[in-house]
């Protein structure tokens, strides 16, 4: 059962104009994806800047290559859970709703979410090392061997490194977001990686009421509003229920 949330909370919710959502590795936790920064997460078995950096990339491309496939198999076989079906159903009870992932598993889209803004690209598309064109042959999870773009260069995953830069377009739509909306979530995310972990705190001093769901402290915990200590699976169906009891403005 989802902790007390706060009859205040969902008052301000109900009568949101604009509500956005920062979501992070925490909320494909319980579809069965690992996250990266919990005790027995990614970085706790593998150096990020060796498998998620182009300098990682270069010096040993099929060590990379091996990770993001092993990646891309667990991924094969999960669903969306509860959390993200509820962000679903969220989308249609605003009048202004943006969902911002840091995720790249697209179980948000799967799960019905459209014109999701994705941070960090996506692990299910690729591209050229090189030429960078998008490379749309089918890859097979189960070969070792990268695949090479007609100009000879290596294929990669579509996800951001470290070092590399987001995409523009959709960092500053998401800037955007965080600027106007009145509600801002940041769900699951242990806000250690910029400029993304930037959202919730342009939010904050742009007047939005501010929101942590996560069973964990986080390195922006003190500028929330509200804070949930619980799980995103847990906690989103419920707000959605108590929302539905309500009539929206
Ligand atoms: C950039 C790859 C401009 C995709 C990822 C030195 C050199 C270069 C860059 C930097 C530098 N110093 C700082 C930087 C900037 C760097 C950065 O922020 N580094 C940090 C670590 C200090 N950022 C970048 O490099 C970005 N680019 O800045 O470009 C630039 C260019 C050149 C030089 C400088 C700057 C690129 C950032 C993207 C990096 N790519 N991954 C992939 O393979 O997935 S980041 C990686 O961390 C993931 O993508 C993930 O999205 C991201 C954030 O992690 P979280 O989602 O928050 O997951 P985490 O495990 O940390 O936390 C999970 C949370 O969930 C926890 O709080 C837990 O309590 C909670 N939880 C658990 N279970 C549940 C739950 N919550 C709810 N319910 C549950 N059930
Ligand atoms: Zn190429």
């Amino acid at each position: 059962m989802a902790t007390a949330i706060e009859k205040s909370l969902i008052e301000i919710l109900s009568k949101a104009n604009w509500v956005g959502i920062l979501t992070g590795a925490g909320v494909s936790a319980e579809s069965g994806i690992s996250t990266f920064r919990d005790p027995d997460g990614l970085w706790s078995k593998f150096n990020p800047m060796e498998l998620a950096s182009i300098d990682g990339f270069m010096s040993n491309p099929e060590r990379v290559w091996d990770w993001y496939q092993y990646r891309r198999n667990v991924i094969h076989s999960t669903k969306p859970n509860a959390g993200h079906y509820a962000i679903a159903e969220m989308q249609k009870m605003f009048p202004y709703f943006n969902l911002i992932t840091q995720n790249v598993d697209r179980l948000h889209q799967t799960a019905g979410s459209d014109d999701v803004l994705e941070l960090h690209g996506n692990i299910i598309e690729n591209h050229c090392f090189q030429c960078k064109k998008p490379y749309k042959q089918e890859i097979d999870l189960s070969s070792k061997e990268i695949p090479r773009c007609d100009c000879g260069g290596m294929i990669r995953p579509s996800v951001v490194w470290f070092g590399e830069n987001l995409p523009h377009k959709v960092l500053a739509q998401s800037e955007l977001v965080a600027q106007k909306c009145d509600v801002f979530f940041s769900i699951g995310t242990s806000a250690e990686v910029y400029p993304a972990a930037n959202l919730p705190i342009i939010a904050k001093k742009n007047g939005a009421k501010v929101i942590e769901i996560n069973p964990n402290v986080t390195a922006i915990s003190y500028i929330m509003d509200y804070v949930i200590r619980d799980t995103s699976a847990e906690t989103l169906p419920y707000i959605v229920e108590e929302l539905k009891k309500r009539p929206t403005n």
